[in-house]
């Protein structure tokens, strides 16, 4: 009988169908599973995120074992736990006599490397959990000057048929955004995302979580997730009847005390994979063809999961790993404690902050339009900022994470994926949002007392970055606009700005 080889799944790949597990034979090989404080804790990851994954690694295991695997499977509590993913392997080829191991990609550089480093043969298979292979991506990106999200998007309508009526896009347009701006009003009938209550196997992580990260930033009960892919169909199918037909129209709107509004909350369990993409996108298409979704909401949800979120993998993985490093506009102020729950008076990130501390969610616009775009206002490193959305969020993974921080959020990549900055005054949450309507700030005065932080660090930023963009046909106007100030109104605002970001980052309450 020949040794037996390692199957390694880590956290983020709980899902039957894993590339790895199809290479591998249940009657020769072991699957190897273990929760280890490097992964717990090469950031510091929000409770709720570690009792996720730990939660879903467990039930995986028990599934494993269930459709014949033999798992060697490591709990964070044991005293032989030896502490990272390498070198739990190499403990566990030690005691099987193994001499090989079976991994699918990892979703973050640096652990592909760690794995490529170990003593021992790695047959690493593609993840191929994604609709868009490294070698499509890399085909499409090949010899293009930009490499925008948009015209990905229409090869993967075209290659997956989804919302397609022959070779034209369903409608007749790619994209619907026209009807999707809307801002929200209270709606005491709106659903909810779904909630689970937690079983023996969660309670138990929970207690460990609370006893080995309580101090982390966040808070971990109520635990309501789904943590198993039966769980995480229930999910689904509860999104696509209750709140995917309103998701388009409200798809960027926010609302104080509302954290999910009609987003879905089914990226937690898409990213460890408990649901696959396409099931996702199969779900939504058919419940449009039954006539029970508009073609906008389900046309702008489909783009953000084949569109997106693949577009993201794409990238992170073309552009390499120092891609998280970059800083294209120089950015080195230090992230101030209000990211991590320090007061402020600007009620938007009291409001986004606030509610990623309690949910370890916030949805698109309030990740890009309130901490990202006050983080790239303010000139905060990019590193800091990537570092925050990594450790806060229970969806985060680095190939996702790192390209809508870096590169879409912050411009730290210089523009690969955004044609411009994503920065905007208070205006847009003021009308997207009723966050501005409590706040101590107004977002109507630019200038002086009660003037909205937003309003001036969003001129100071532009002036600051004017080599940069002034060029930029997008931003012609709006550099002509500032022109168009009084040159004393303009030194005012720099001053304001300048004034205000001493104040935060001398501790001040802001
Ligand atoms: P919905 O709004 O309901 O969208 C449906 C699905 O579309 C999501 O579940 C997700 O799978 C996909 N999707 C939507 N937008 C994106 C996008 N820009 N990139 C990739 N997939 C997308 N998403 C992550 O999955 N992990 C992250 O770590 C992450 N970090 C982000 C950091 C910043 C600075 C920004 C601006 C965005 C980030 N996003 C990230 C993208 C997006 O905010 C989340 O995917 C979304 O909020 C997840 O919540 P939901 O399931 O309710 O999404
Ligand atoms: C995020 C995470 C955490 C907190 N803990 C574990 C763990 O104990 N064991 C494990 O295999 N994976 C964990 N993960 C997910 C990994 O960090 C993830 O697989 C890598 O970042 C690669 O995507
Ligand atoms: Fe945010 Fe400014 Fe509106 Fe206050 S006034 S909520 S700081 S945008």
């Amino acid at each position: 009988m020949s040794a037996p080889r390692l199957v390694l799944v880590l956290g983020d790949q709980l899902s039957m169908d894993l590339s790895a597990l199809r290479a591998a034979d249940p009657a020769r090989d072991v699957v190897v599973m273990a929760e280890v404080m490097s992964e717990a804790t090469y950031v510091p990851h929000h409770p709720r995120k570690i009792a996720l994954i730990l939660s879903a690694m467990r039930h995986f295991a028990e599934t494993l074992r269930a459709a014949g695997w033999q798992v060697l499977y490591r709990r964070l509590e044991e005293a032989e736990n030896a502490g990272s993913i390498p070198a739990e392997l190499l403990a566990r080829a030690e005691d099987t006599g193994a001499q090989e191991v079976i991994a699918t990609e990892p979703g973050e550089w640096r652990l592909i490397e760690a794995l490529q480093d170990l003593p021992l043969t790695l047959h690493m298979q593609q993840d191929d959990r994604f609709l868009a292979s490294h070698a499509e991506f890399e085909a499409w990106a090949e010899g293009r000057k930009s490499l925008r999200m948009e015209y990905f998007y229409r090869q993967m309508r075209r290659r997956t048929g989804y919302l397609m009526e022959g070779e034209a896009p369903a409608g007749g347009k790619w994209n619907f955004d026209d009807q999707n701006r809307k801002p929200a009003t209270r709606d005491l009938l709106r659903a909810r995302p779904m909630q689970f209550t937690p079983d023996a196997i969660t309670e138990e992580v929970l207690s460990l979580v609370e006893a080995r990260f309580g101090d982390n930033f966040g808070t971990l009960r109520p635990f309501d997730l789904p943590v198993t892919q039966e769980q995480a169909r229930r999910a689904l199918t509860h999104f696509v009847t209750r709140l995917l037909p309103d998701f388009g129209p409200y798809q960027d709107a926010m609302l104080a005390g509302e954290p999910h509004l009609n987003h879905a909350l089914l990226s937690p369990a898409m990213n460890i994979g408990l649901l696959s993409p396409r099931e996702v996108c199969d779900a939504v298409a058919e419940a449009h063809a039954a006539g029970d979704v508009p073609l906008n909401s389900a046309e702008g949800f489909i783009r953000q999961v084949i569109g997106w979120r693949e577009y993201m993998r794409g990238i992170y993985f073309l552009e390499g790993p120092d891609y998280p490093r970059r800083n294209a506009l120089n950015h080195h102020r230090a992230l101030p404690p209000l990211y991590w729950g320090a007061k402020t008076h600007m009620a938007c990130l009291s409001e986004a902050v606030g509610q990623t501390r309690d949910l370890a969610y916030a949805h698109h616009i309030q990740r890009l339009m309130v901490t990202g775009n006050f983080a790239l206002l303010a000139g905060i490193n990019p590193g800091e900022v990537h570092e925050w959305y990594l450790s806060v969020y229970l969806d985060a993974v680095e190939w996702v994470e790192a390209p809508n921080t870096i590169g879409m959020s912050q411009f730290a990549d210089g523009g690969v994926i955004a044609s411009k900055p994503y920065v905007s005054s208070a205006n847009y949450i003021a009308k997207m949002s009723d966050y501005c309507e409590g706040c101590h700030y107004s977002a109507t005065t630019k200038l002086g007392e009660g003037a909205c932080p937003f309003n001036l660090l969003y001129w100071a930023f532009l002036d600051r970055h004017r080599d940069r963009f002034a060029a930029n046909p997008r931003m012609g106007q709006i550099y002509a606009t500032w022109d168009r100030m009084a040159a004393d109104k303009r030194a005012r605002i720099l001053q304001e700005a300048g004034d205000f970001l001493t104040r935060m980052s001398a501790g001040e309450t802001v």
